[in-house]
C-alpha cells in the first residue's frame, strides 16, 4: 500500500508524495566540522530534489549513536544511513584502513588516487553486509600536536598519545608513546583532565577542539590523509522509488566533489586559526621525518603481509 500511495504521488510530482519518508543520519562529529556542514548540504540538496519526498535528519557529534556503533546502526537497520571515520574499520579489513597508512598518500591528489583504488575494494566489502558506499570525503593531512617541539620520534617516547584508529594506535606504539583512543567530540576533555598528552590529526579537528588550551606546537607531519565515508542501508535505499535514488546519488557525486573542495581550504584556513590563537607552527625536521617514515616503512611492511589479494591490488594500483 505504502509503495502504490508513494508511486503514485511521484506520478503526481513528488511534492505530493503522502508517505515521505525521513532517514536519521548519525556523524560521530561536530557541527562546526566541515564534514557536517557537507552532509547537512547533501541532506538538504536531496530535500530539494525530491521534492520533500525524502528528508534527512543529520544527528552530529555522536548523539544519536556513538562512533563505533554507527556501521552496526546502519547495517541492521536501526538507521537508513550514516558518517564514519572509514579507517575505524581496519581490523574487521586491512582495505578500510590504507587510507591511514603513514605515508602512502600525503597529498589530496594522492588521496584521489588511493580513493579511486579503494573504492571498488571497499564498496564489494561494503556490500556483502547489506551496505553501500554514498561518497567518501578526505580531512585534510594529519599533523602532529604536542606541548614543546618534537625533534626526534624518540621525543614522543613515553607520552600519552590519542589514537582514533588501529592503524593510529599501532603508529603510537611503534613510537613507543601509550596510544588511548579518543572520540574526536572528547578531545579537549582527554587533554585536560590529563588522559592524553599529544594527538595526531588535521588543522580542523585541532582548531575545532581549541588546541591551544592543552597544546602549543603544531607540527605539520603530512603524514596521512584519511577519509570519512557516508553509508547507506541497501534495503532502505533499494525501497525508494527510483527517481528518489537517483536524486540522492546525484547528491552524493555533489556532496563528494564538494567535500574535497572544503577540505582543501581547510588546512591554511585552520592553521592560521591556530596560528592566531598562539601556537607555534614548528617545520618537521629531518631527523623526525626520517624516523616517522621509518615506522610508516615497518607498518606497511606488516600490512603487506596480513592484507588479503583485494587490499593489496588497492596497493599496486594506487601505485602504478
Ligand atoms: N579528524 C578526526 C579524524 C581525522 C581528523 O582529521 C579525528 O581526529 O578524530
Amino acid at each position: 500500500m505504502r509503495r502504490f500511495v508513494t508511486t503514485l504521488a511521484l506520478g503526481l510530482g513528488l511534492a505530493g508524495a503522502a508517505q515521505a519518508e525521513t532517514w536519521d543520519m548519525p556523524t560521530p562529529y561536530g557541527d562546526a566540522t566541515f564534514h557536517t556542514v557537507n552532509i547537512r548540504e547533501f541532506a538538504a540538496d536531496v530535500e530539494t530534489a525530491t521534492e520533500g519526498a525524502l528528508t534527512i535528519t543529520v544527528h552530529s557529534a555522536g548523539s544519536l549513536f556513538p562512533h563505533g556503533e554507527i556501521k552496526n546502526a546502519i547495517r541492521s537497520g536501526q538507521v537508513p544511513a550514516g558518517e564514519f571515520f572509514l579507517s575505524t574499520l581496519a581490523n574487521e579489513d586491512l582495505a578500510y584502513g590504507i587510507d591511514s597508512q603513514p605515508f602512502v598518500a600525503t597529498s589530496y591528489d594522492d588521496a584521489k588516487k588511493l580513493w579511486a583504488a579503494q573504492k571498488p575494494v571497499v564498496t564489494k566489502l561494503l556490500e556483502g553486509q547489506g551496505l553501500m558506499p554514498l561518497f567518501s570525503v578526505a580531512w585534510p593531512a594529519q599533523g602532529l600536536y604536542t606541548n614543546g617541539e618534537i625533534k626526534t620520534v624518540d621525543d614522543l617516547s613515553g607520552l600519552r598519545f590519542r589514537a582514533y584508529n588501529p592503524v593510529l594506535e599501532q603508529f603510537a606504539a611503534l613510537a613507543k608513546a601509550a596510544p588511548v583512543q579518543v572520540e574526536a567530540a572528547d578531545i579537549p576533555q582527554a587533554f585536560t583532565t590529563g588522559q592524553v598528552q599529544a594527538m595526531i590529526t588535521s588543522p580542523s579537528t585541532g582548531a575545532n577542539s581549541k588546541a591551544w588550551d592543552f597544546v602549543d606546537t603544531y607540527t605539520p607531519i603530512n603524514a596521512w590523509v584519511p577519509k570519512n565515508i557516508v553509508v547507506v542501508n541497501k534495503r532502505a535505499f533499494d525501497r525508494l522509488d527510483p527517481a528518489v535514488q537517483e536524486a540522492v546519488l546525484a547528491a552524493a557525486a555533489t556532496a563528494e566533489t564538494r567535500g574535497w573542495e572544503m577540505s582543501a581550504k581547510e588546512t591554511e584556513e585552520k592553521v592560521a586559526v591556530m596560528k592566531e590563537n598562539g601556537m607555534t607552527i614548528a617545520e618537521p625536521s629531518p631527523e623526525l621525518v626520517e624516523g616517522l617514515q621509518s615506522i610508516g616503512a615497518e607498518m606497511l611492511e606488516a600490512w603487506e603481509e596480513q592484507a588479503s589479494d583485494d587490499a593489496k591490488a588497492i596497493l599496486s594500483t594506487y601505485q602504478n
